[in-house]
């Protein structure tokens, strides 16, 4: 499956490898994993990452982006990873490429690269990356499994999501066969601060039920100000307190704003993307959202979740 691409890596003696803006676990992890098993397998090969800042995903070793002048582009294979759609690539210049690759996990909407493979089945794009080196007989390094690892970790939501199989725990073990610390990864993901642990707490009081179970937290405009805290933080950032409660099955988080109420919706067991669509939205299966105009909107909402969750846990 991945053999043209890696005839292309064969034939060119410089490699940028490019992902997603605005890169989360799944981007860096891919990028970096593939860029050192590259410069650990071709060492004379220049290799490198382009894209924006890492930003939280700074702690991977190796995230540090390089700084290419177009000239590099030249005589270059560009990769391409973990994006589905051009517009959303970091760095545009992969177009200057004479040849271009791609490897992606995202449902496939546009070509982008010459050579492309798009495969759903893996959970993140880290685990193709993966299976592309072992497939390949390309030797890892610490580094590019310590990238990998984390990747896989943050796609498939510690091995729990849908699309976790027995070939990412398999890949994931191959990756541990590296020196590396898996709980230096863990800790730089999950430690909260103190004041988001206490605004959790917050929102864990403020939780309501419908009459068939379904979890909601409603927040006012004046509340709001009180938190303290930005929109992402407060909408989407605290919809999971909710998570993982005995007989719920379906929660939802009502912000209201100056355009609207935000809504987002959650699920463990059903899907509830046609609700998020009804009222304007959209998303995934189990994880969507839409805006609705007002707090009576937000009733029927619920009542339609209602409908779909029922009491089952
Ligand atoms: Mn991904």
């Amino acid at each position: 499956m991945f053999q043209k691409i890696f005839n292309l890596i064969q034939k060119y003696d410089t490699i940028i490898i490019h992902r997603h803006n605005k890169p989360d676990g799944d981007a860096i992890g891919s990028q970096v994993g593939l860029k050192h098993i590259l410069m650990a397998n071709f060492p004379e090969k220049t290799v490198y990452a382009v894209g924006d800042d890492p930003r939280f995903f700074g702690f991977v070793q190796g995230s540090q982006m390089d700084t290419v002048a177009d000239s590099a582009y030249e005589n270059a294979l560009a990769i391409i990873l973990d994006c589905g759609a051009s517009a959303l690539i970091s760095d545009s210049r992969y177009s200057l490429a004479p040849a271009t690759a791609r490897m992606d996990h995202h449902i496939f909407c546009e070509t982008i690269a010459q050579e492309e493979v798009v495969d759903t089945s893996y959970e993140s794009c880290c685990s193709m990356v993966t299976d592309f080196a072992r497939q390949c007989g390309l030797k890892l390094t610490p580094t590019a499994a310590q990238a990998l690892y984390t990747g896989i970790v943050t796609d498939s939501g510690r091995f729990r999501y849908d699309g976790t199989t027995a070939r990412t725990h398999a890949l994931a073990s191959w990756l541990m066969e590296q020196e590396f610390d898996t709980n230096e990864i863990f800790r730089n993901l999950y430690a909260d601060s103190y004041e988001n642990k206490k605004l959790k707490a917050q929102f864990i009081l403020k939780i309501q039920f419908t009459p068939a179970n379904t979890a909601y937290i409603y927040t006012t405009r004046e509340e709001f100000d009180t938190f303290g805290a930005d929109l992402f933080t407060i909408s989407r950032g605290m919809t999971n307190t909710m998570a993982d409660m005995k007989g719920v099955s379906i929660w939802a988080n009502f912000t209201e704003t100056e355009n609207g109420i935000l809504c987002e919706l959650r699920s463990s067991l059903h899907t509830i993307q046609p609700i998020a669509v009804k009222y304007g939205g959209g998303g995934h299966a189990k994880a969507c959202g839409c805006t609705v105009p007002d707090r009576e909107t937000v009733m029927a909402l619920l009542a339609d979740l209602d409908e779909i969750g029922g009491t089952q846990v």
